[in-house]
């Protein structure tokens, strides 16, 4: 009853690419000095020009997107974002990384393997229209009618966003894992549809009050990883990410229902600026 709605039996030829949408991986290493210390400075130079290749999203052959970052505290120096329709692809640059001199010197501290979806939660233009009329926009108003055509020209590139995002070009950004719980007192999943479509309209709500301010791609990984989502945020100043955070708690959905892993801030940059800030 409470059930999302079932894919069609889908029986195509058999794949590791996802029917829709991308495969993505957030990574996170740190540098230890001891490994670092073993190897010679001409094998690191050599090795900071390979990973400087490895990591360029211009190259011919690199995944559809690939970020890097730097990232403060003692849980990683370095962050990458990839997304691509081969897993394979995705995994060949953490390969490729490990095969250089500087392998050694680079442990991976975090991964997080998810997949870009769309939220059983976007409102159809239908339950766009509905939301309207509840809201109390009159049918026979002349603006009713625009606001659904404005939606329906722009649900298409919305979801063209989720599936197939762009990275915004914002200099911070941040990374964090989240569960909606099973608790006997507060279970998400026993929840009617209706009451958590009408939890979610509250969540975007207030989650539009950030554009401009701050970006957000929630990748999904039940199923894929301990966690049910990854929510990865961009912002144009680190004090938004504080504040988008904060007041988002406030949603029921969140307050009531959800559960948040470590978080992962990070500095957008250049492989090579990047490698430079870690002396690598
Ligand atoms: O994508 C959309 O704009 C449609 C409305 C919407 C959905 C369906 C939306 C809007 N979110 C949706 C789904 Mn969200 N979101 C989070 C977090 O920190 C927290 O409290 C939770 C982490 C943030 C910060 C955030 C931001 N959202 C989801 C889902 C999937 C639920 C599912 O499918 O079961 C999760 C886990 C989640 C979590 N959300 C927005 C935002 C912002 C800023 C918006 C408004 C975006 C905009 O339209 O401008």
């Amino acid at each position: 009853m409470n059930r999302p709605p079932q894919a069609a039996q889908n029986l195509s030829e058999p794949t590791i690419k996802l029917t829709e949408g991308w495969h993505c991986l957030h990574l996170y290493y740190t540098v230890d000095p001891a490994a670092l210390n073993q190897i010679s400075e001409s094998d690191r130079a050599a090795a900071r020009e390979q990973i400087e290749q490895i990591l360029n999203p211009h190259r011919a052959d690199a995944p559809e997107r690939v970020q890097t970052s730097i990232v403060t505290g003692h849980r990683a120096d370095l962050g990458l974002m990839i997304l691509d329709p081969d897993p394979l692809k995705i995994d060949s640059i953490p390969t490729a990384i490990r095969a250089t001199a500087l392998g050694p010197a680079l442990k991976r501290t975090c991964s997080f393997v998810s997949i870009t979806e769309v939220s059983e939660y976007v409102p159809t233009v239908e339950q766009y229209a509905e939301k309207l009329r509840l809201d109390g926009t009159d049918p026979s108003d002349v603006t009713y009618q625009a606001k659904i055509n404005a939606y329906e020209q722009r649900l298409p590139a919305m979801n063209r966003q989720r599936l197939y995002p762009d990275i915004p070009p914002l200099p911070v950004t941040s990374f964090y894992p989240m569960n909606k719980i099973r608790h006997p007192q507060a279970n998400w999943y026993t929840e009617p549809f209706s009451v958590r479509s009408a939890l979610m309209a509250e969540h975007a709500t207030s989650g539009i009050k950030f554009a401009g301010r701050v970006s957000q791609l929630i990748t999904a990984s039940t199923g894929f990883d301990d966690w049910e989502w990854g929510v990865t945020l961009w912002s144009r100043a680190p004090e938004h990410i504080k504040e988008i955070v904060y007041t988002m708690r406030f949603d029921q959905a969140s307050a009531r229902y959800a559960e948040f892993g470590p978080f992962y801030v990070g500095y957008i940059c250049d492989a090579i600026d990047a490698l430079k800030h870690l002396k690598l």
